[in-house]
């Protein structure tokens, strides 16, 4: 084993293709609020993606945060208790409160008649996740916002690329926001964008992430600080030019994982679907009977070894101290969110892990299950 193994390891471009960047930024003086990169970055991006609007931002939280500012949301939002922190987190900063329902156990997305279940007269919006990629049941949850007259924001911060039934994910909702940290397919060091589909909606992003400013003088808004600098506008468009080889390393190790565990008993991949272009974002295994204890076991296993898997997510959010007040719509015990939480391991995935560092990882995840 080379080293420790983490659950990812960034693509970094080639460094001299970096540094050329850097030399014009440094000759320009241009260092952040929509320099030369950042225009080009949001051009090429939302070409890349297929989507008609992108706005960069600095992280995908605070594109959360905007996201929710910008459609003026005041309510209960119905949201998964199975993702990261952040996506809670962008709720309660917007003063929305969250509605924790269970999730569908083979897709761990939001389960749509669990969504329509807990809807109130103060349900203002949905807000759920692609989790590791894998689309939501975006066409029932339209159909339950179309009839109840609810926003939908997709919080999509792993679903960079990805394509439902030949398009965009990102095309679904009213706005979904990605993330491009380094830990991400796709990574800036830090930062996101938010996905829209028209040019009003676009123009009000732009103004909250840019503190609410119309011009020089009037502000229309408490706007915040949510801009791209021009150093992570450029390592997004060096990292564009690598997406596809990127992806198809991601995809080789998905398929040499899923081989070596097809068919064995006490481990359970996540599907890849047929309609589903994937970006190979996350490698999750389901391990146990749900109490934690098999999958803790593996995660040391594997951690004696070197190799740093993640709980990725684990504990689900209204264990957290800070979202017991919350709790469940209609005090749902969150059956599926919990046992996927206490049986879920990421395995490492990333461009240059190499088949023996594969191999050692398979043999402990075969052997500990
Ligand atoms: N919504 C969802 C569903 C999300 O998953 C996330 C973020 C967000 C919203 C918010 O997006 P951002 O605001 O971050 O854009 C990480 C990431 O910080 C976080 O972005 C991500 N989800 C979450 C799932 O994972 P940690 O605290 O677990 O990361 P950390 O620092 O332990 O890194 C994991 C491993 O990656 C390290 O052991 C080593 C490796 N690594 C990490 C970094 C930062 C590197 O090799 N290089 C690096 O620079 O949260």
């Amino acid at each position: 084993m080379s080293g420790p193994i983490y659950i990812t390891k960034p693509f970094l471009p080639p460094l001299e293709e970096y540094t050329d960047y850097l030399r014009k930024i440094w000759d320009s003086g241009i260092l952040t609020n929509a320099g030369p990169y950042h225009e080009e970055f949001e051009a090429r991006l939302a070409e890349h993606l297929g989507v008609e609007h992108v706005s960069l931002v600095c992280n995908a939280t605070v594109g959360l945060i905007i996201a929710l500012q910008a459609l003026r949301l005041q309510g209960e939002v119905i949201t998964t208790p199975y993702t990261f922190i952040a996506t809670a987190h962008s709720l309660l900063w917007t003063n929305n409160i969250p509605v924790f329902v269970d999730i569908d156990p083979l897709t761990l997305n939001l389960d749509p008649a669990q969504i329509e279940a807990a809807i109130t007269d103060h349900t203002r919006a949905i807000l759920p996740v692609h989790c590791y990629g894998k689309p939501c049941a975006v066409e029932a949850i339209q159909e339950i916002a179309d009839n109840y007259n609810l926003r939908v924001i997709y919080d999509a911060a792993h679903a960079f690329g990805v394509r439902h039934r030949g398009d965009s994910v990102l095309k679904w909702g009213d706005l979904s926001v990605l993330s491009f940290h380094a830990t991400k397919v796709f990574n800036t060091f830090e930062g996101g964008a938010i996905v829209c589909a028209d040019a009003k909606t676009k123009r009000r992003i732009d103004k909250l992430r840019n503190f609410g400013f119309v011009g020089e003088t009037m502000v229309a808004a408490s706007g915040i600080n949510g801009k791209m600098s021009e150093v992570s506008a450029a390592m997004g468009l060096l990292q564009l030019k690598y997406a596809s080889s990127v992806r198809d390393r991601r995809q080789a190790i998905d398929a040499r994982y899923r081989k070596a565990f097809e068919g064995l008993d006490g481990v359970e991949c996540l599907s890849l679907d047929e309609h589903t272009w994937h970006n190979h974002a996350y490698f999750p295994i389901f391990v146990g009977d749900g109490t934690g204890d098999q999958r803790d076991a593996l995660h040391r296993e594997l951690k004696r070894i070197d190799v740093h898997a993640r709980r990725y997510f684990y504990p689900i959010i209204p264990d957290f101290q800070i979202y017991k007040k919350f709790g469940a719509a209609g005090g749902h015990p969150l059956h599926m969110a919990r046992r996927r939480a206490n049986q879920v391991l990421c395995l490492p995935i990333y461009p240059d892990l190499s088949e023996s560092d594969q191999d050692a990882i398979i043999a402990i995840v075969r052997k500990g299950r």
